[in-house]
């Protein structure tokens, strides 16, 4: 319980995960991957945007903030000493750690570093397993946070009771300000990335569904910003749908889908690569990327709907 005169809402985050009686070495990783945002959070308002000369596996240039938040993140989880295996977006193959570690996590040190230098918001994402298969489909999952670095540096976590959020506050804290947040059953907005000229049917006829019932089109380019509005307006879709030439879309199963997966249906919403769970995706290996629809579960069962008639449809016009 909080100390008297303090409400569950001023209590911190290791307090909160002592509380809620979670496993000491989980509670020791997310507090580890909890303080490694403190450095990223100077990195960004100080550090240099220019290109660091290297790039990653999918060949793009690495910006310096990337490489420097990928080696704050990489440190702490060895300092851990719970890590089995960890792997970044940012290197090519999954690293060894530590044998007898615990558990292993699957990162994504800053998704959407593009947009800091256009002032945007930006955020860390986290995917944490039991033991050192990092190759398992997202349902088994133990935990899933993401960090927001936007006006306020919010993290929004869950290990399998409920989706909450915390808030860092002036002595560089994250206290709870949201517990247990919740999707409603259907969305008052949507976010719809990738060219819309590359849309299948079914996507365009799910979009045009969204606008007729008077969704308003909220994107911003950055994922963890993008789905954080979804999922704490609770009344959302994010969509990175298959497009003509990239039938798997754009975003990473393993660093991306997966703990925004596990987030949003914890708060009661879905997630879908259109066809099928995205938690139930066997990862044929760690650069997997799929198309995603994820949000209020009406809406993203609608996105599906709408995908099988055009599917139908094509193979009948096939023969
Ligand atoms: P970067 O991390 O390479 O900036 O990509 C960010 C991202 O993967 C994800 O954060 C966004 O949802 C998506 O790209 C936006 O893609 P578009 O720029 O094609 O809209």
């Amino acid at each position: 319980m909080p100390e008297p005169g303090k409400t569950k809402f001023q209590i911190d985050l290791r307090r909160y995960l002592r509380e809620e009686e979670e496993d000491r070495d989980l509670t020791r990783l997310i507090c580890e991957i909890a303080d490694a945002s403190k450095y990223i959070i100077n990195a960004i308002r100080t550090g240099d945007l220019g290109v660091a000369g290297t790039s990653n596996l999918y060949g793009e240039e690495q910006l310096a903030l990337d490489v420097l938040s990928d080696r704050i993140i990489r440190k702490r989880l060895v300092n851990s000493g719970v890590v089995a295996n960890m792997l970044s977006e940012e290197t090519p193959d999954i690293i060894p750690v530590d044998p007898h570690g615990k558990y292993s996590v699957a990162f994504d040190p800053l998704d959407g570093s593009s947009l800091v230098d256009v002032n945007l918001a930006v955020g860390t994402i986290v995917s944490i397993y039991e033991g050192g298969d990092l190759l398992q489909p997202g349902r088994n999952q133990v935990a899933a946070l993401y960090i927001l670095y936007g006006p306020r540096t919010t993290l929004v976590l869950s290990t399998g009771s409920g989706v909450h959020e915390f808030a860092m506050n002036q002595l560089m804290e994250y206290t709870l300000v949201n517990e247990n947040l919740r999707m409603a059953p259907n969305c008052t907005i949507y976010s719809p990335g990738g060219q819309r000229n590359k849309y299948t049917p079914g996507t365009e006829k799910f979009v045009r569904y969204m606008e007729d019932k008077g969704a308003k089109l909220r994107y911003s380019g950055g994922l963890v910003p993008d789905i954080n509005q979804v999922l704490l307006k609770g009344k959302g879709i994010f969509l990175y749908p298959h497009l003509e030439g990239a039938p798997d879309g754009k975003l990473r199963l393993l660093f991306e889908l997966n703990p925004m997966a596990y987030l949003i249906e914890q708060a009661g919403g879905a997630a879908s690569n259109g066809r099928q769970r995205i938690l139930d995706l066997m990862p044929e290996g760690i650069d997997q990327r799929a198309p995603v629809f994820i949000g209020c579960q009406e809406d993203v069962a609608r996105a599906e709907a709408f995908i099988r008639e055009e599917e139908s449809l094509s193979s009948a016009f096939a023969g």
